[in-house]
């Protein structure tokens, strides 16, 4: 395959408010924060990254203002001028920086859509040549829809019925400490059949082990990430308590973190987040352990824009990512996205791979420099 020269990175800090703030036990959000890296090759070819991160360390460490000095003083230096033989020898050009693992993701991810641009390839199947043989991707990815919480049990129940009715066939929920079984109970009673998960983001704490068995009645598919981000052994324990499969979510940051989990028995089910784990060379690595040890996978999502969901898509329509991702259409979080075409839900609760080279979705120009925009008024309103 053809490499790369890296020309010049620009970096792109937006501001695009959802449709509806998103609440969890983190707290409400109104707006996606995203840094979108923009890389051009020698001979011209435009790749486009996205760090997906938030505007304060609540989920991951970082933030978009860490992202992009991390980005700006010391990756992008390091790789300006350089050529990329493939994109998985990338990892080792920036390898002297630690951690920062959103911020380098996003920078891989780039290099992963220029790589697969400049090949003429769409970037699934580019993901697919790096993993087994027999791993080609199916071209659509099997998704879920996650959802907040939210004011009342009611709404509760009324949001997940519009959603079953856009045709996902699979509800996550996010739940807090004091936010749980009764939320759990009132929608089980509703739909007693569908694929039905809880989302704690690190609420819990060891002692909590008999509440959260008690949501062992509700026929879950999985409970993601009840105890701390930095507590996998915890995790081994409670899996131990519960009938209910634990899936890791922020406590695996690593391949390596994946087979401490496994080797204790913490893990159940993984959600990949090619971001949490510092980029996609380091997604096909996980991928190889899962399809090797037969956990089940599916990837995560945190609310990205048109260019990190495309990439997110093209690695969930590999064949052994086998539950559905958090992956929703466009419309489930913004009126207007900075790329085009929007994702739309297809049958049995599909997203489509796009058919263009790379990420295969087109950056709007002008919709970015307005949410550029809106990223500087909001800082000069204070931030936040
Ligand atoms: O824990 O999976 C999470 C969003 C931001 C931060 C953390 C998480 C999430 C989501 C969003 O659940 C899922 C999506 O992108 O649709
Ligand atoms: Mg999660």
């Amino acid at each position: 395959m053809k490499p790369i020269t890296i020309k010049s990175v620009e970096l792109h800090t937006v501001c695009l408010p959802y449709l509806a703030p998103f609440e969890t036990s983190f707290g409400a959000e109104t707006d996606k924060i995203a840094v979108l890296v923009e890389l051009t090759t020698a001979a011209g070819v435009i790749g486009w990254g996205e760090c997906s991160i938030e505007w304060w360390p609540g989920y991951g460490h970082e933030t978009a203002v860490t992202a992009q000095h991390i980005l700006s003083e010391f990756m992008l230096p390091a790789i300006i001028g350089e050529s990329v033989e493939h994109p998985r020898e990338f990892p080792a050009m920036i390898k002297r920086f630690r951690g920062n693992h959103h911020a380098r993701a996003g920078l891989e991810a780039a290099v992963w859509d220029a790589f697969a641009k400049t090949n003429d390839m769409r970037l699934t199947d580019l993901f697919a040549r790096c993993a087994s043989p027999g791993h080609e991707s199916e071209g659509r990815a099997t998704v879920g829809v996650s959802i907040g919480i939210q004011p009342s049990l009611d709404d509760t129940v009324a949001v997940v019925c519009k959603r079953l009715k856009e045709g996902y066939g699979r509800i996550k929920l996010k739940i807090k400490r004091g936010w749980d079984i009764e939320v759990a109970r009132a929608v089980r009673a509703a739909h007693p059949d569908i694929l039905l998960m809880l989302d704690a983001n690190s609420d819990y704490h060891p002692e909590d082990a008999e509440r959260l068995a008690q949501l062992d009645q509700f026929k879950l598919l999985m409970i993601e990430q009840p105890l701390a981000h930095d507590d996998i052994y915890d995790h081994g324990k409670l899996q131990k308590r519960l009938r209910t499969r634990v899936c890791l979510d922020e406590s695996v940051k690593s391949a390596s973190d994946l087979q401490i989990a496994l080797q204790v028995g913490a893990i159940g089910i993984l959600n990949l987040k090619p971001a949490r784990v510092g980029g996609f060379s380091e997604c096909l690595e996980i991928y190889r352990i899962c399809s090797e040890k037969s956990l089940p996978l599916w990837v995560g999502g945190m609310l990205e824009t048109g260019v990190g969901r495309a990439a997110n898509v093209s690695f969930a329509a590999l064949p052994a990512v086998n539950l559905p991702s958090d992956i929703s259409a466009t419309d489930r979080y913004f009126a207007a996205d900075v790329t085009e075409p929007p994702f739309v839900l297809g049958p049995e609760s599909t997203l489509a791979v796009p058919d263009g080279a790379g990420i295969g979705v087109e950056i709007q120009r002008e919709r970015l420099a307005a949410a550029k925009q809106r990223w500087l008024n909001r800082n000069a309103n204070g931030g936040a």
